[in-house]
């Protein structure tokens, strides 16, 4: 389909930085702080930040990483797909920690929610915020995120397509109409 590009290396770089920033700021430092990446490109957002916060702090932020798949469900309307945890990799204890959530697209907010409640059986943070590159509206539940990248209004037929130099070799972010 037809192809529009929205952000190139340079964008999703200014992007990470800001972010990067936007965190330090909200939070004060970093202190408490937990980044916790959502597989799979999630996971290289965060990497990114985490190396970006500690080149502007001059101290490591911790990081961990929740690995989640779509699985059919029988609840549901057929061909629906829920969002299921599969693994946690989280070493650090969450309870009175402040855990990020970073993906790279947000759209129903299920995913997020997902996680959060994975989080939340492993301990109890002082709170949850989420970080997204992208986020692309059509949230069906009540989860914004606190650090965006580039807000892209869509229709659900179309599909952002998010590229890194950690799985793709490159880095863009497009739009592609079905
Ligand atoms: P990611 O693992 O890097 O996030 O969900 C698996 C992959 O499929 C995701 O990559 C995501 O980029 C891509 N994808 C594209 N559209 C969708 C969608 O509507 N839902 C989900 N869950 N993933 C999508
Ligand atoms: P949600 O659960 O909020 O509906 O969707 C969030 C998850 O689905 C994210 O982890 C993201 O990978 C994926 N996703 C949803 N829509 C898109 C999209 O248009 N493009 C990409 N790349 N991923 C999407
Ligand atoms: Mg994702």
């Amino acid at each position: 389909g037809q192809k529009t590009n929205l952000l190139d290396e340079k964008a999703i770089s200014r992007a990470i930085t800001r972010i990067a920033h936007e965190i330090i700021e909200r939070n004060k430092g970093v202190e408490g702080c937990i980044l916790v990446g959502i597989k799979t490109r999630g996971v290289h957002i965060a990497s990114r930040l985490a190396d970006k916060i500690e080149q502007i702090e001059g101290m490591p932020i911790e990081k961990g990483e929740l690995d989640i798949t779509l699985y059919r469900d029988d609840i549901r309307k057929q061909g629906m797909e829920a969002p299921l945890v599969q693994q946690i990799d989280i070493e650090q204890d969450v309870s009175d920690r402040k855990v990020i959530l970073v993906d790279d697209v947000l759209y129903t907010g299920r995913t997020v929610r997902a996680a959060m409640d994975a989080v939340m059986d492993i301990g109890r943070p002082s709170s949850i915020q989420l970080a997204v590159l992208v986020d692309r509206g059509h949230r069906e539940l009540p989860i914004r995120p606190d650090y965006v990248g580039k807000n892209v209004p869509t229709s659900s037929e179309e599909r952002i397509t998010v590229e890194l130099a950690e799985t793709d070799g490159t880095d863009s972010v497009s739009l592609e109409k079905a």
